[in-house]
C-alpha cells in the first residue's frame, strides 16, 4: 500500500513539475515527448478545455521504436468491470481509468481523425504468456458511418493476427446490429461489443473468462489466433494507439 502511494504522489508530482502551464496534450504521445516517461493516469485534450483522463503506457518491452506514448484505448486486467453494454456506453465510453475501461468510440474517432496512428494490442494469458499485435494505421470513423473500424499493416509479436477481418466493419452492441452477419446479432450471440464482421477472430470486449472454457462457443474475450481457437479467454488485453509522424 506505501509503495502504491508514493508511487502516485510521485506520478502527480513529475505532471505538475514539467508539465508548464497551458500545455494541452492531444494524447499520450506529447506527454512522452514532453518529459513524462511513468505509466499513469494523464489527462488529454481532444476537444476543448476539459481533460479526458486517460491511462497512458510510456514505457514498454524496452526492444523497438515503437515505445513510450501510448494512448490506452481499451483495457482488459481482472474481469472487474461488465462490458456486456449498449451503444450509448460504447460510444461515450466507461469502466475506471486506473482499471478496466473502454474509452469511448467517439473519443475514439476524435482521437484518430487528424494524424496516422498505430495499434498495439498487448495480450497475456492465463499460463504467463505474453505477446503482442501491433497495425501500422488505425482509425475509427465517425458515428454517422458506424464507427467504422480501419487497420492495416500487420506486424507479428507472437499473436497473430485476429484483427484484419474486422478491417472496414462497423461497430456493433447487442442494441445496434451493424454487423455482417444476416441471420443474427454477434453482439448478442458472442457477449461484447466490437466491429463485428460474421462474427469475429477478436472478442477484447467479449466475456472475461479467467482462463480456457470451451463451454459457450467464443464467447470469450479471446484472440484466436493466439492459440487457433475460439476458448481461451486473455488475462490482459490491453489495446493502445499513437500518432505517427
Ligand atoms: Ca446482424
Amino acid at each position: 500500500m506505501t509503495v502504491f502511494v508514493v508511487a502516485l504522489i510521485s506520478v502527480f508530482t513529475a505532471s505538475v513539475v514539467s508539465v508548464p502551464d497551458g500545455f494541452k496534450p492531444a494524447d499520450c504521445s506529447d506527454l512522452y515527448k514532453a518529459g513524462e516517461t511513468v505509466s499513469g493516469i494523464y489527462g488529454i485534450y481532444i476537444t476543448g478545455d476539459v481533460p479526458l483522463w486517460v491511462y497512458c503506457h510510456m514505457v514498454s518491452d524496452g526492444k523497438d521504436e515503437d515505445n513510450g506514448g501510448w494512448t490506452v484505448i481499451q483495457r482488459r486486467m481482472d474481469g472487474s468491470v461488465n462490458f456486456y453494454r449498449p451503444w450509448k456506453e460504447y460510444k461515450r465510453g466507461f469502466g475506471t481509468t486506473e482499471g478496466e475501461y473502454w474509452l469511448g468510440l467517439e473519443n475514439m474517432y476524435q482521437l484518430t481523425r487528424n494524424g496516422k496512428c498505430m495499434l498495439r494490442v498487448d495480450l497475456e494469458d492465463f499460463t504467463g504468456r505474453k505477446g503482442f499485435a501491433q497495425h501500422s494505421t488505425f482509425s475509427v470513423g465517425p458515428e454517422t458511418d458506424g464507427y467504422r473500424l480501419q487497420v492495416s499493416g500487420f506486424k507479428d509479436g507472437a499473436a497473430g493476427d485476429s484483427l484484419t477481418i474486422h478491417n472496414g466493419m462497423k461497430f456493433s452492441t447487442f442494441d445496434k446490429d451493424q454487423d455482417a452477419w444476416g441471420e443474427g446479432n454477434c453482439a448478442k450471440q458472442y457477449l461484447g461489443g466490437f466491429w463485428y464482421n460474421t462474427c469475429h477472430n477478436a472478442n477484447p470486449n467479449g466475456v472475461y473468462l479467467w482462463g480456457e472454457d470451451p463451454t459457450i462457443f467464443a464467447i470469450g474475450d479471446g484472440w484466436y489466433t493466439w492459440k487457433n481457437t475460439h476458448a481461451v479467454g486473455m488475462k490482459s488485453i490491453i489495446m493502445k494507439i499513437k500518432r505517427v509522424a
